[in-house]
């Protein structure tokens, strides 16, 4: 994770344990600990530990934190159509609601390369509790939680992340032409908190997803997936992504959504988004209608 100093309004990058223990390391990003330990041929995980076991914990509790994004990433890249309940929702918007039409979804959800699409930059992202904002010219916006990878230069898997694909379902479904306004927009994206490093998970295909979204503090939206589902690999989501690219280190890669609320369900202001992936943590995000504030 990184978190604000109170004093000095720094930001501190720390380790925490399965405990919830915090621990300050002595590196200014998740990128340099991997650069690090590659020089000392150590994995990244040994590395932390060592630090960790030569060290004491914060007495600040991890709830007390002012959580920043984990990773400064340069670039966040999403794929899309990449689960059956993501394939059946664009449809329904595409065809309005007429499901027997074969689309375009249909079709790039067999199709050999998948859809990525470029999602935000560095200045667009926000982290753990930073407000997301909606789009002024939409009346039909949900939250897409998605699993993310933290990629290297050649495209490698650092670490998971969770990540908000915020969309714009009638934007979208009115051409697909328009994909990039459904997606992209300032604080239309939010990852953290955490990153799980690559190498402690046996198994990225066994990650637990939910969401709940709250109106008023009463639970409004609330849904689980499992990456079980996926109809891809991340690797080779990743492949395509790297292929005669530049990826810059750090770049996130969110590998679609599983959970789409009811379509009768647009976000409103004041509403709270809280994304939980199964040992990563819970990305929470308030909403707020005031995309003219930037
Ligand atoms: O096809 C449009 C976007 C799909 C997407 O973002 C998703 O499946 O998560
Ligand atoms: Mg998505």
């Amino acid at each position: 994770i990184r978190f604000e100093e109170k004093q000095s309004q720094n930001p501190v990058l720390a380790a925490v344990t399965e405990e919830n223990k915090v621990y300050s390391l002595p590196y200014s990003s998740f990128l340099e600990v991997i650069e690090v330990a590659k020089t000392k041929d150590v994995r990244p995980v040994d590395l932390v530990n060592e630090i960790i076991t030569q060290s004491v914990p914060l007495t600040e509790s991890f709830d007390e934190l002012k959580l920043l994004v984990p990773v400064e990433a340069p670039e966040v890249w999403a794929a899309g159509v990449t689960y059956q309940k993501s394939k059946e929702a664009r449809n329904y918007e595409a065809t309005n609601g007429k499901l027997d039409a074969t689309t375009f979804y249909d079709k790039v959800y067999d199709a050999e390369r998948p859809e990525i699409f470029f999602k935000s930059t560095k200045e667009r992202t926000i982290g753990p509790s930073g407000d997301l904002f909606l789009r002024s010219d939409s009346n039909w916006q949900i939250p897409e939680p998605e699993l993310g990878l933290v990629l290297g230069s050649e495209g490698e898997i650092l670490g998971y992340t969770i990540g908000n694909d915020m969309s714009c379902r009638d934007i979208e479904g009115e051409n697909p032409l328009y994909l990039p306004q459904a997606k992209l927009w300032a604080r239309s994206c939010s990852i953290g908190p955490a990153i799980l490093l690559a190498e402690t998970v046996e198994d990225p295909y066994q990650f637990e997803i939910t969401c709940k979204i709250y109106r008023n503090e009463e639970l409004v939206v609330e849904g689980s997936a499992s990456t079980n589902q996926l109809k891809r690999k991340f690797d080779e989501l990743a492949s395509f992504l790297r292929k005669d690219n530049i990826v810059f280190p750090g770049t996130v890669l969110l590998t679609g959504t599983c959970i789409v609320p009811p379509n009768e369900f647009t976000l409103d202001d004041g509403d709270q988004i809280e994304i939980e992936i199964s040992n990563i943590g819970k990305l929470i995000n308030p909403v707020k209608s005031q995309v003219a504030q930037v």
